[in-house]
């Protein structure tokens, strides 16, 4: 098999001070950082879609990027060259993981059982491809928004046919996720959701979707998926409203219907912005509920009201967000870049580009977050701002030892309290900017 990637050495370290844009700046795979590899702290993950099929197609234009590999589009040709094209992309730049949708993989036939006979041709190439290489497939998932079948969504559709056909194509990324020893499995709820109201029983759908995940984790469960199955919360887009609104609801959600211990978080950065939250925001409440697992990472542009996926170059979110991810222990999962080109940045060099800033970005995310863990200032605020805990009544409260009437006797006795001790987030902020540009 001849090299797609001529012009494309393998990516090296550098260091800083390097400018070649064909080299890691930050990321520096065997590096140790508070006891593990750089490598293990960032399981980066390419997706399949964005940068083996999408070309840059949008509302007001066809692509601008050519992904035929040299091959005709739509044949079975073409989806061997992606494997071919995908296992050197991620060799040269040291990636170990990637992501797919079912449909990612072959194009779609007329027929589910045609579709699935060339998904088990592809999914045999894509082994045999693993075989000689450490690369791992990190979570699976099947595209059930894309089809026009799928405009009603999927578990919450109100066709029993089409949940049913929504339902086969779980059981078969299912086989495909255990077939390619995948991490986990995700749900992300493209059109479960609504328009409007009007048409709409929520509560009917709901229950629909839950049925749905619950018969995924007994079927993963029954062929020895022992990965975590990830829901990832997103607001709207392409629906009006989607279910899975943001890490909160979504949390809630899995909690009503007793799907919680097999569930995790797939957060996106985007879509937590999306939400109206900081991407930070939505891994704390993953992480405080026990959830955070796995996360995809892009950036949004704030000015604008739609998910962009942008490949992330904000060093202040990368570094909040391997915060979060330090304290929580690492994940499940792994970070996934659902990021894509910009559409002029059309070029084989800016696909290279594009995830050596992003995995530059986290690398020196997780150099920086490690530094304000190890430096210890705003754990130390932290903690000094809840002293007042450590009382006799603080821990009452705490241990559950007291009443509303104590809590009335104490105040009367105090007569008035204090002013809670000072935010100081000036202060803080100028502690993440003391790490960050030391
Ligand atoms: C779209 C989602 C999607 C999921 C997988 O906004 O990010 O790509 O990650 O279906
Ligand atoms: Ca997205
Ligand atoms: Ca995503």
């Amino acid at each position: 098999m001849s090299e797609i990637f001529k012009n494309i050495p393998e990516i090296k370290f550098e260091g800083k001070d390097s400018t070649n844009p064909l080299a890691f700046k930050h990321y520096d795979a065997d590096r140790v950082i508070m006891g593990k590899k750089m490598s293990e702290h960032l399981p980066f993950a390419m997706a399949w879609w964005h940068n083996l099929c999408a070309t840059g197609t949008d509302m007001f234009g066809s692509g601008t990027a050519d992904k035929s590999f040299g091959t005709e589009k739509g044949t079975m040709e073409h989806a061997k060259a992606k494997v071919d094209a995908g296992f050197e992309f991620m060799q040269k730049l040291g990636i170990k993981y990637f992501c797919f949708h079912d449909v990612d993989l072959v194009p779609e036939a007329e027929d589910i059982k045609e579709t699935n006979r060339r998904l088990d041709e592809i999914s045999d190439y894509i082994l045999e491809k693993m075989k000689g290489t450490d690369i791992k497939c990190l979570w699976g998932t099947a595209n059930m928004f894309s089809n026009p079948r799928f405009m009603n969504g999927a578990g919450s559709t109100n066709s029993v046919d089409v949940y049913a056909f929504a339902a086969a194509q779980i059981k078969k990324a299912l086989d495909l996720t255990v077939k390619l020893g995948g991490r986990g499995y995700v749900f992300w709820g493209g059109r479960e959701g609504y328009e409007t109201l009007l048409n709409t029983d929520v509560k009917f759908e709901q229950e629909n979707i839950a049925k749905l995940m619950h018969m995924a984790v007994d079927y993963g469960r029954s062929i020895g998926f022992e990965g975590d199955f990830y829901i990832e919360p997103k607001p709207k887009e392409p629906m009006k409203h989607q279910y899975d609104f943001d890490a909160a609801t979504a949390i809630g959600f899995l909690r009503q219907y007793g799907l919680d211990k097999d569930f995790k978080m797939n957060i996106e950065a985007n879509h937590a912005t999306l939400a109206g939250h900081t991407f930070q925001h939505d891994l704390r409440i993953s992480a405080i509920n026990g959830m955070l697992g796995s996360i995809d990472a892009n950036q949004g542009d704030t000015l604008l009201g739609w998910d962009t996926d942008e490949f992330p170059f904000d060093v202040y979110e990368a570094t909040k967000c391997m915060y979060e991810v330090l304290k929580n222990g690492g994940l499940t999962g792994g970070l996934n870049f659902d990021s894509k080109n910009r559409r002029p940045s059309y070029t084989v060099e800016d696909m290279f580009y594009a995830f050596i800033l992003g995995m530059d970005t986290f690398a020196l995310g997780l150099i920086k977050a490690a530094e304000l863990i190890e430096d210890g200032r705003i754990d130390e605020f932290v903690k000094e701002k809840y002293s007042s805990w450590n009382t006799e009544i603080g821990q009452k409260i705490r241990n559950n030892k007291t009443t509303l009437e104590e809590l009335f006797h104490y105040a009367e006795e105090i007569g008035a309290p204090e002013l809670p001790g000072s935010g100081r987030q000036e202060y803080l902020e100028a502690v993440f900017n003391n790490i960050l540009f030391k």
